[in-house]
């Protein structure tokens, strides 16, 4: 039957309408339905050795027309519904976005699914189901406030298996499971899945004002929520609730297919391969080591040499304040029953070296998950290679000393399905047209676009996408947030999680500094639209007063008569995923303005230098190997190095203060904060409290590189002038960036780690 058809047929058996006749929402439940259908048609992957990538987040955005381009029947039915006056982008805003993710983590986990699929390997994802995710972010009275995500409909991509199992904590207090299933389909390949734990009986009425819920009530309150507020202590006994809930799931559902297929336990890491994201799934080795050892009649001895050999651990941070370090006696009122496995790790390592840097359990009975991982895990891989470098010569250098051959490095990657051919179709039928298909699977011919980079008829066709793509946005925003912006403008924009070491603030210094030189006369050549995304954890104080302080700003300039011809800013609301499709697209400067060191690799800056953005810059993450690919003409880098950074540290002689006092223009930007001006809008504690932080502490150095940040900035805007300087830059940040392709860096974990 052919595509037509078939989607009438469904139309008129799930509504008793046509086609025309059903609205978007109706539609989207159609589609869903539909691409459902015709995944049972592909076959699932198989294989006798298989990868359980285990995390706490899987930020998988919409899915509907990822799905449909992957199953290659895209084009086509958009064909189909445009005769009915119907589009894949107007139905596919009907579908709600699941929230299983904080950010780059749980993003690469997603784009990792897709590529482990496409590239037609045995793998699997095991996760939470949490029913509201993150929480969606409003705006009221200049301040972030938090609500409840609600994503789950009674149709959604969740297939319910029945597939259960029964969880012990502390107390005997027990609690079931139920498996939900999300199907991965590859890219003109089979099915992988995703699979979602979730808690049987869970009680969405818990949940009261914003997101507040009864965090004690863990028979009822499980996977409501993405990391709670680990601010307190019922929210941290929470989290590993919740994380052992997710791997005592996994290490009992890796155990049961071993068994299925009939399988020697004893031969465990011959058929399974378990990649630990972060730290949050570390307990999968204690409870592997508990399983086999309770219930296989494995001795300690031969459970821990055959957990060892089969789990491998990401590391994503080397920020002291996000490697997880859990007192024992949380552990023992949350799961007494690892607690003596732990020790036993512990006593093991112990007993052969004293180095007090390499111990599980520390002085102050605190557990660090990390060191399990590393001393009973046998890969230990960063996500770029200056990250890994630091881990090897800095962070972990007594592990690297201990095991040379663990480390690696695995530097991260996106999904060209999702970071290309979905959010840019237009560039991608430009870059079919040119150069053929073949970078679509193989993303380093992207490399073939070079030959076009003095052919005026390309340049000007990527810029006339760019330009295409700010006036969807500009339109999106209208509607979205009621601000109006210029697509004659340039679109610098800064994406991510709210963080002080990704320095949202200083590229709000910058802000406060050009609005001062408008409003003194000095005009930029061309307006500057300065777009944020960013959500702030709850409980981060300082991260929202920079929220502030920046929704404060766009209240200032954008009303200003004299300045909001040439200068605007935009915090947006709730940035996500879908945002980020349509932000990606449009951006003529991506902001990676970490303090060096600092940020792990970063993955936006991938998407956006895909996309045809020129990046700005600090040699931090994989900034580091897209200037390298590149080359110092087509990147703007900035600042001091991470060497001088961690001398700082080291040295402890960084003092904001100095570069205060030093320049004029650090300290007319930085008492701008604290104005008559700034404070006529927002809130005096807010406000003081961010300039105190800036001028008192400033642990992550923003005014260290201010100055240079301004110079290297202004610059950019004064290329920005000579278009044709420009449009090759964009040319060669897109035929460059097939290295940032998640294929490859599966393929790179396949071949040093996985080998499946
Ligand atoms: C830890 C303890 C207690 C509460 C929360 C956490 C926690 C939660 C989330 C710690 C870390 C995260 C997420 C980290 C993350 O997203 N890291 C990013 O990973 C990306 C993929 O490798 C990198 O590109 C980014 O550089 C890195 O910041």
């Amino acid at each position: 039957m052919d595509l037509e058809n078939k989607l009438d047929k469904l139309t008129r058996k799930l509504y008793g309408r046509p086609i025309n006749q059903v609205t978007d929402y109706e539609m989207y439940h159609v589609l869903l339905q539909f691409t459902k259908e015709l995944s049972k048609e592909k076959k699932e992957i198989s294989g006798d050795r298989k990868v359980y990538y285990i995390s706490a987040e899987f930020l998988i955005g919409k899915l509907l027309s990822n799905n449909l381009i992957n199953l290659g029947v895209y084009d086509e039915l958009e064909k189909t519904l445009n005769k009915y006056g119907k589009s894949i982008a107007s139905i596919e805003r009907e579908e709600p976005e699941p929230s299983l993710g904080n950010g780059g983590l749980g993003r690469l986990a997603a784009c990792f699914m897709d590529s482990i699929a496409s590239l037609g390997l045995n793998g699997a994802g095991i996760g939470l189901n949490y029913h509201y995710g993150l929480f969606k972010q409003v705006f009221k009275d200049y301040l972030q406030m938090a609500e409840k995500n609600t994503w789950i409909e009674k149709d959604s991509w969740l297939n319910k298996t029945d597939v259960s199992f029964e969880v012990e904590f502390a107390g005997g207090k027990k609690v079931r499971s139920v498996l939900y299933d999300i199907d991965v389909i590859g890219y003109e390949n089979g099915i992988d899945k995703l699979h979602l734990f979730d808690l049987e009986g869970l009680d969405e009425g818990l949940v009261k004002k914003g997101i507040d819920f009864d965090k004690e009530d863990i028979e009822k309150n499980l996977t409501l929520f993405l990391y709670p507020d680990d601010s307190d202590e019922a929210g941290n006994l929470l989290r590993i609730y919740q994380q052992y809930f997710m791997v005592s799931n996994a290490a009992q559902l890796i155990i049961k297919e071993m068994k299925d297929k009939g399988y020697d336990l004893y031969e465990l890491d011959k058929h399974v391969v378990v990649q630990i994201n972060d730290t949050h799934p570390t307990m999968v080795i204690p409870e592997l080591i508990r399983l086999l050892t309770w219930d296989e009649g494995f001795t300690m001895d031969d459970a821990i040499e055959v957990v060892s050999r089969t789990c491998a651990y990401t590391n994503h941070t080397i920020l002291a304040e996000a490697l997880e370090k859990w007192p024992l006696d949380y552990l023992n009122r949350v799961v007494p029953q690892l607690v003596p496995i732990i020790k036993e790790l512990n006593n093991r390592i112990a007993k052969t070296n004293k180095d007090e840097k390499i111990q599980i359990i520390d002085a102050s009975k605190r557990v660090h998950m990390a060191h399990i991982d590393i001393h009973y895990g046998f890969s230990v891989n960063g996500v770029a290679a200056i990250h890994t470098d630091i881990l090897k010569n800095t962070e972990l250098n007594a592990f690297y000393k201990l095991y040379p051959e663990k480390f690696n490095n695995k530097t991260n990657g996106v999904t060209f399905r999702r970071w290309l051919l979905s959010c840019n179709r237009a560039l991608a039928a430009l870059l079919d047209e040119k150069i053929g298909k073949d970078y679509r699977k193989d993303a380093f011919k992207l490399e073939e676009l070079l030959k076009y980079k003095e052919d005026e008829e390309v340049l000007n066709k990527i810029a006339g996408i760019k330009k295409q793509n700010k006036a969807v946005l500009v339109d999106y925003v209208r509607k979205n947030e009621g601000v109006e912006l210029n697509p004659d403008s340039i679109f610098d924009i800064q994406v991510k999680r709210l963080h002080e070491y990704k320095r949202q603030q200083m590229n709000a210094l910058y802000i406060i500094h050009k609005y001062l030189e408008i409003k003194a006369g000095k005009k930029p050549k061309r307006p500057i639209t300065c777009i944020f995304g960013a959500k702030a954890a709850p409980a981060y104080v300082i991260a929202k007063d920079i929220i502030h302080l920046i929704l404060v700003l766009q209240e200032i300039i954008n009303k200003d008569k004299d300045v909001s011809p040439y200068l605007k800013v935009l915090m947006v609301t709730n940035y996500n995923v879908s945002y980020a499709e349509k932000l990606i697209p449009a951006c003529d400067i991506s902001e990676q303005i970490s303090l060096a060191s600092k940020e792990a690799s970063g993955t936006s800056n991938m998407k956006f230098m895909l996309n045809g953005a020129v990046t700005l810059g600090t040699d931090d993450g994989a900034n580091v190997e897209i200037h390298e690919l590149v080359g110092d003409d087509n990147i703007y880098i900035f600042g001091v190095d991470s060497d001088t950074v961690i001398k700082h540290y080291e040295k402890s002689d960084y003092v904001s203060r100095d570069y205060y006092e030093k320049s004029k223009v650090i300290k007319e930007a930085v008492d701008f904060i604290v104005s008559k001006e700034a404070l006529a809008v927002g809130h005096k504690e807010n406000l003081e409290r961010l300039y105190n932080e800036l001028l008192n502490k400033d642990w992550f150095m923003t005014l260290i590189d201010l100055e240079s940040y301004i110079k290297k900035k202004d610059e950019m805007f004064e290329d920005y002038e000579d278009r044709d300087k420009w449009k090759r830059m964009m040319l060669v940040n897109i035929a460059k960036a097939g290295f940032f392709s998640s294929d490859r860096t599966i393929e790179e974990y396949n071949r040093d780690i996985w080998k499946l």
